[in-house]
């Protein structure tokens, strides 16, 4: 048996993978701290990088053979679970783990960061009917919305809105936030499930880059590299 008190920490990464626009997934339980519930072993991600292999990680970014490519790859470093960076391939494996936990009697829940420009992709749409067949209430998506993608803004590419009763219609329980707000954040996680028997979806709304003047809502950060004076620019504003 396994203790887990939902940490503010956990929060702040979801913030912080919003604000790098990554699209990730990861496995775990929140709970409220009074709580016990049984996680496997094997859920569970403990790691912790010195200092000398954060550099030697990074030394090595999106470079033939090193371990931190752009895109997140199995097996490359603890706690990647999947191989996803392909848009819309993240949900269709998280909603297979929600309806695992259900077939095992686990109550882990499942939690999915995905784009809007992600939303553009129609197994998107597949995953998020078959969630709601499967009434998997122990599925949680956090929707980035941007209004940025690669390539432009959300409503010139392929126009989302209205977002909210699109999620409803496929029959998801839906709830807005300010994506930068930690007290937002933590109040929504505390509320799944939002109603028995529907997944859950978390509309957050952010501003891309938000915090870095010449990264904010710019289309150009997507697929920008700082150099080093902007880093220090980039740096100083962040505090
Ligand atoms: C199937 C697929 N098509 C295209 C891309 C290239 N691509 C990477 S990120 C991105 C934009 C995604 O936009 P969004 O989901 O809104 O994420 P954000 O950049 O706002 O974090 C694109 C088109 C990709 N990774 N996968
Ligand atoms: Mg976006």
């Amino acid at each position: 048996m396994a203790k887990k008190p939902m940490s503010k920490t956990v929060a702040l990464m979801f913030v912080l993978l919003m604000m790098v626009g990554t699209i990730g997934m990861l496995v775990d339980a929140f709970l409220k701290p009074s709580d016990e519930v049984e996680i496997p072993q094997n859920r569970i991600i403990k790691y912790k990088l010195t200092e000398s292999q954060i550099k030697e990680l990074l030394k090595n970014y999106a470079k033939d053979g090193g371990k931190l490519g752009l895109h997140p790859d199995k097996g490359s470093l603890p706690g990647i679970e999947v191989s996803t960076g392909s848009l819309g391939h993240g949900l269709s494996v998280g909603v297979g783990l929600s309806l695992a936990a259900k077939i095992n009697k686990l109550s882990y829940k499942t939690f999915v960061i995905i784009g809007d420009g992600e939303c553009n992709e129609g197994s998107i749409w597949e995953a998020a009917i078959f969630a709601s067949q499967q009434k998997l209430d122990n599925m949680v998506v956090i929707l980035d919305y941007n209004h940025l993608q690669g390539f432009g803004r959300t409503e010139e590419v392929i126009n989302l809105e209205p977002l909210v009763g699109k999620w409803q219609a496929f029959g998801w329980s839906v709830k807005q936030i300010d994506g930068h707000n930690f007290k937002e954040i933590i109040e929504a996680f505390e509320q799944i499930p939002f109603k028995k028997n529907k997944p859950n979806i978390i509309i957050a709304n952010t501003i891309k880059g938000k915090g870095v003047s010449f990264l904010e809502d710019k289309l150009e950060s997507h697929y920008k590299k700082i150099n080093q004076g902007e880093l220090r620019i980039a740096l100083k504003e962040l505090k």
